[in-house]
């Protein structure tokens, strides 16, 4: 039904490193990590092996405790979501935990949009098609959408993380590599428990704190968690994701969600194209890319859903799309290319949608993490800065590349490739 071929970005952002201002990655970390009460004991148990740490994060509880206080958390809901949380090996574990290795983002692809998630995608829609056009007719947000983030976040609702929130964000602020944002994360957990949605025995999810069906971030809770059942309790957590599935339409509507238009569609260029001008922030009237001959995949003219950008990611040797505002829209839910091309393409094949056209280079292997850092330095010393090498391909990577390429008179994709990296050694 939808040949809606859409899709995104310049960066292999495959390693998912963004949690921007919603949720974080769940969907590649299946969390089932828990800080149980086994957990807490054995703590408890080992108190005399490492009494220094269990002192230190006693002095930051109490030191949070007053901040919590001062912001309006009750004495009696404080000390009963902290009664027994101690610190988490497995999240500190977890958090420090960098991949050196990452896919391609048509192997994250392959993965996150697989036949089985499809089908178990169009499973879900039947068994709860009134409830998903309820929420659609309500919040004005496809439900094609809304089940492909419920399916990426925790597999429908297969995987929501055991963790409990309090204890995860407690280890990370007490950990302090991430302090402010633990804290403000840890004050909105309170205020949920406060205002009596949840017990902290159930409030539970992702060890990085994202919690229930669609792994809302407490901060994101506050503002645009729904009790769409109508008992008076926002429970993303029950088995019944509704007010979890109403929770995120509410979000994407908030952002901008365009009903009925898709976020992207694969696209055919130009011979000619000036690939510095495939770049997400350059969003033009869809005329102006119609004037340069950029047509759909099919031939057909450029469906004109407002400004768009076009996007190559995987370089001037793959699929290219151009994207519309719904691109942009989720990517709030999770600020990482890979995961709203993956949101994306996983909804329009629920929708009947299929693969895309073009092919994926997929005789290109992906560059490590070292390799990455060596390419940013090799740029760098060439005199094509890439204003620090962290080993992730932002966007300060792809202009040096493009800057590299054209003064080599090459392609100016900005991809990152490994024989790219073979050029700068
Ligand atoms: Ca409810």
């Amino acid at each position: 039904m939808f040949k809606r071929h859409s899709l995104s970005a310049l960066i292999l952002g495959t390693a998912l490193t963004g949690c921007a201002s919603h949720a974080t990655t769940a969907s590649a970390t299946p969390t089932t990590n828990t800080t149980t009460a086994a957990e807490t004991n054995t703590s408890t148990k080992q108190a005399s092996t490492q009494p220094v740490e269990q002192a230190d994060f006693n002095a930051w509880r109490t030191d949070f405790r007053a901040k919590a206080l001062a912001k309006g958390i009750k004495p009696a809901v404080f000390d009963r979501a902290f009664k027994d949380v101690t610190v988490s090996k497995k999240v500190i574990k977890l958090d420090g935990n960098q991949a050196e290795f990452t896919r391609q983002i048509w192997e994250y692809l392959d993965t996150a949009t697989s036949a089985a998630r499809v089908s178990t995608g169009r499973e879900k829609a039947k068994q709860l098609a009134s409830t998903l056009s309820a929420i659609e007719a309500r919040y004005q947000v496809d439900a094609s959408v809304i089940l492909s983030v419920w399916g990426m976040e925790t597999n429908y609702g297969s995987y929501r993380g055991n963790t409990s929130t309090i204890a995860g964000l407690a280890t990370l602020a007490f950990e302090g590599r991430r302090r402010a944002f633990a804290e403000k994360q840890l004050i909105a957990a309170l205020s949920i428990l406060q205002s009596g949605d949840v017990t902290p025995e159930r409030m539970r999810g992702s060890w990085a704190g994202a919690m229930g069906h669609t792994q809302f971030m407490p901060t994101s809770y506050l503002e645009y968690a729904q009790d769409f059942t109508g008992d008076g309790k926002r429970d993303i957590w029950s088995d019944d994701p509704s007010d979890a599935l109403a929770s995120t339409a509410a979000y994407l509507k908030r952002f901008g969600w365009q009903h009925n238009a898709p976020w992207g569609v694969e696209v055919s260029l130009p011979k000619d194209f000036d690939y510095t001008q495939a770049d997400q922030s350059n969003r033009q009237p869809v005329s102006e890319w119609q004037q340069q001959g950029v047509t759909t995949i099919t031939g057909q003219p450029l469906p004109d859903y407002g400004k768009a950008a076009i996007l190559v990611p995987a370089g001037a040797h793959g699929p290219t799309f151009a994207i519309f505002k719904n691109f942009y829209v989720i990517r709030r839910y999770n600020n990482a290319t890979s995961y709203a091309m993956a949101v994306g393409h996983l909804a329009e094949k629920i929708a009947g949608g299929g693969e895309f056209v073009a092919k994926w280079p997929r005789e290109e292997r992906a560059l490590s993490r070292s390799e990455k850092l060596e390419l940013q330095r090799a740029l760098t010393a060439k005199g094509f800065s890439t204003k620090g090498a962290d080993g992730v391909i932002g966007p300060n990577t792809i202009k040096a590349i493009r800057a590299y390429q054209q003064s080599r008179a090459q392609v100016a994709d900005g991809y990152a490739s490994a024989s790219l990296l073979e050029q700068l050694k």
